[in-house]
């Protein structure tokens, strides 16, 4: 969820209506016990115990920090370029981050999911969402690089993924915005919502082997927003279930309009019936376009493919599918527990906490136990339902995660705490303060069958004073706290890159061993590599000029390149020969309309270059690797278009006719 501040004002007076809790608590700064900072302590030298994979929000990207430490350990770019690594600017990676829409740099990343294997985080990849122009990226956690981006047809938002079944059978993602289907005319006047808006939520097969995914089906919903979801586990692993809101369908101030009704819906989706039903051949095939890009780590580089087919189930079709379950005002998680047989839904302004039953919601279903439909949905009774409501837990819950104990914790915006409560009896357990108003918030495994508990890292949504000022913009923060004891006990706050929302954790010995240290050069299939000095080479092709360059301790191959041309179009495709750990090289040229490149070793990136007056431009290495770094640069000579200037490269032969001397002095 964004900084909703109507929301927020209009639950802050509720808030101090209810005196047991506290927006701001007091003696903010002094709540850490003694023995906190042991216990977070990482030497230098030493690795954390758990990787911590958070959203980056409107950073578009991914950033993996070390538990307990807080130590910030990377930022993956994903749904935005970045100039620091050239992702998005080198010819390689700017197929990444096309769409239907074409070439987007931008994108708004909330929701992180890891792989899993009967239901347990495998440390094979991570995907996020883009919620703006909807995506779903999957990383590859060998490279630490985002390996594949998928734009989803027929939806608007994706902010209900991704969310992975029980063996990743499927990432799901559901739509935010019902919208009219891509193959309709959307020229619809807008409060037609009704008749011609609808929801959509998508099935992406992956593929067990490659990861590669696509589209598998999507299923076509009433028209109503979709929040949040997770998978079923265990005996519900036939089974999704969906946070929604705006089941008023309300098209304008949503705030008030789609805050109508006293309850909103859980929608229980059978995923297992829709996959047979596509198998049987169901499914009614749509003509749609979405971008499928894919980064091929032999070739160094991403190809992007546009998709024109999905396969659709319109539910209300499909009898035994889809069941709503009301669920007390607009709920936002949508939480499965370890067993598989509770679902928490957090309705964002509901003074209690309900959990419902997978045994009793298959029970309702078989008894018919439903108060209507809804748009031909099956609406089943919230009693029949639910196993029970957790009595005041706080204000405006959001997220909840589970210990492996038993017991759950959940994050309350309004009321600024986390709170644990029992998931059997139901009973609150603890409430600590979080000094600033939490969202998400993680379990190291907290959503899987096997939580590994220990902490809890809880990410901020409106962001205060932890730091020291910088300016109007405070940063953005994650708290972490150790869950070890009945009492949880604040450790740390650090900051993150943009909005945190979702996030994963898991174990370090679960990825850190697999982690990839360079590309094998000799494996390299760019088809622009030089796999030596000896292969490089400038071809000029009528207006396009290829320069197959390496790099190596500490110079370029060629230096020295005359006879370019102005209206050439010039690319440098730059091969980095190290094969030791940690020796990337970079590249810059005077003057290009774009970011630099980082290559690593073994790798080859290609940055694309017209110059725009005739002259001399220099080049450089951006990246220090060694003490001759300073040295590693070179110089292209560019003369005017009709000029006879030979195309010519070298390194170390292009010397000068006389050689520099100091005069003597006196002379
Ligand atoms: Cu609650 Cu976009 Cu998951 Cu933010 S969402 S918190
Ligand atoms: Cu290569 Cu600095």
């Amino acid at each position: 969820m964004k900084k909703t501040k109507p929301l927020f004002l209009a639950l802050a007076g509720a808030c101090l209506l209810m005196a047991q809790y506290s927006c701001k608590p007091k003696n903010a700064g002094n709540a850490v016990s003694g023995d906190a900072a042991s216990k977070t302590y990482v030497p230098p030298g030493k690795y954390d115990e758990l990787y911590n994979f958070v959203s980056g929000g409107f950073s578009g990207q991914m950033s993996v920090y070390g538990i307990p430490s807080g130590r910030l350990l990377r930022v993956i770019p994903v749904f935005s370029v970045d100039p620091q690594s050239g992702y998005g600017y080198s010819e390689e990676t700017k197929p990444m981050l096309n769409t239907s829409h074409g070439f987007i740099p931008w994108d708004d990343l909330h929701h992180v999911e890891m792989s899993l294997t009967d239901g347990v985080a495998d440390g094979r990849w991570v995907f996020g969402n883009g919620n703006n122009t909807p995506r779903v990226a999957r990383l590859d956690l060998k490279t630490f690089r985002t390996a594949e981006i998928l734009e989803l047809p027929n939806s608007a938002g994706n902010h209900s993924s991704p969310f992975a079944t029980e063996n990743t059978e499927y990432i799901v993602a559901g739509t935010r915005f019902s919208v009219p289907m891509d193959n309709s005319n959307g020229d619809v006047p807008i409060n037609t919502y009704r008749q011609n808006f609808r929801g959509t939520v998508s099935f992406i097969k992956v593929d067990p082997t490659s990861g590669n995914m696509s589209v598998g089906f999507q299923l076509r919903t009433p028209g109503v927003n979709f929040d949040l979801s997770h998978s079923g586990k265990g005996k519900s692993h036939d089974w999704f279930f969906f946070s929604t809101y705006n089941i008023e369908q309300a098209n304008t101030l949503l705030e008030v309009n789609a805050s109508q009704r006293d309850k909103d819906f859980i929608m229980a989706v059978n995923w297992k019936k829709a996959e047979e039903l596509v198998q049987q051949g169901k499914g009614k095939k749509e003509s749609v376009k979405y971008a499928h890009n894919i980064y091929d780590e032999k070739t160094h580089s991403a190809t992007s493919k546009i998709e024109n087919e999905v396969t659709v189930l319109d539910v209300k079709d499909f009898p035994g599918l889809v069941y709503f379950i009301p669920c007390p005002k607009s709920p936002h998680g949508c939480d499965v527990d370890p067993t598989g047989e509770y679902i928490v839904g957090s309705g964002k302004l509901a003074a209690l906490l309900p959990v419902f039953s997978f045994d009793k919601i298959q029970k309702a279903i078989a008894d018919k136990d439903f108060i209507g439909d809804y748009d031909g949905i099956p609406v089943i009774r919230y009693e029949a339902a639910l196993y029970g409501e957790v009595q005041k837990p706080g204000l405006g819950p959001l997220h909840t995660e589970f210990d492996g104990k038993g017991n759950a914790v959940t994050t309350f915006f309004v009321s600024s705490e986390i709170v644990k409560w029992n998931v059997k009896d139901l009973k609150i357990i603890d409430r600590q303060p979080t000094y600033y108003s939490p969202g998400h918030l993680c379990i190291p495994g907290g959503d899987t069958k096997k939580p590994y508990g220990k902490y809890v890292i809880v990410y901020n949504k409106i962001t205060k004073d932890r730091y020291l000022p910088t300016g109007p913009e405070l940063n953005q923060s994650a708290q972490l706290f150790d869950i070890t004891g009945d009492k949880m006990q604040l450790l740390l706050d650090f900051p993150t890159i943009g909005e945190p929302h979702y996030a994963q954790a898991v174990p370090a010995d679960l990825i850190k061993d697999k982690s990839l240290r360079l590309f094998d050069v000799n494996a390299n299939a760019n088809p622009y590599v030089a796999k030596g000095e000896g292969e490089t080479k400038v071809v000029r092709n009528g207006k396009r000029v290829d320069v197959y360059i390496t790099s190596i301790r500490s110079h370029f191959t060629p230096d020295n390149i005359e006879g370019i041309k102005m209206g050439d179009e010039v690319y440098w495709h730059v091969t980095n020969l190290e094969q030791d750990w940690d020796v990337p090289h970079g590249f810059a040229i005077k003057g290009a309309l774009t970011a630099e490149l980082l290559i690593m070793p073994g790798e080859t990136q290609t940055l694309k270059w017209s110059p725009e007056k005739p002259g001399i431009y220099p080049f450089y290495c951006t990246d220090f690797c060694s003490a001759l770094h300073q040295e590693m640069q070179g110089y292209v000579r560019v003369s005017p278009a009709g000029s006879n200037v030979p195309l010519t490269f070298s390194t170390g032969t292009n010397m000068p006719k006389d050689t520099v001397a100091i005069t003597p002095a006196g002379k």
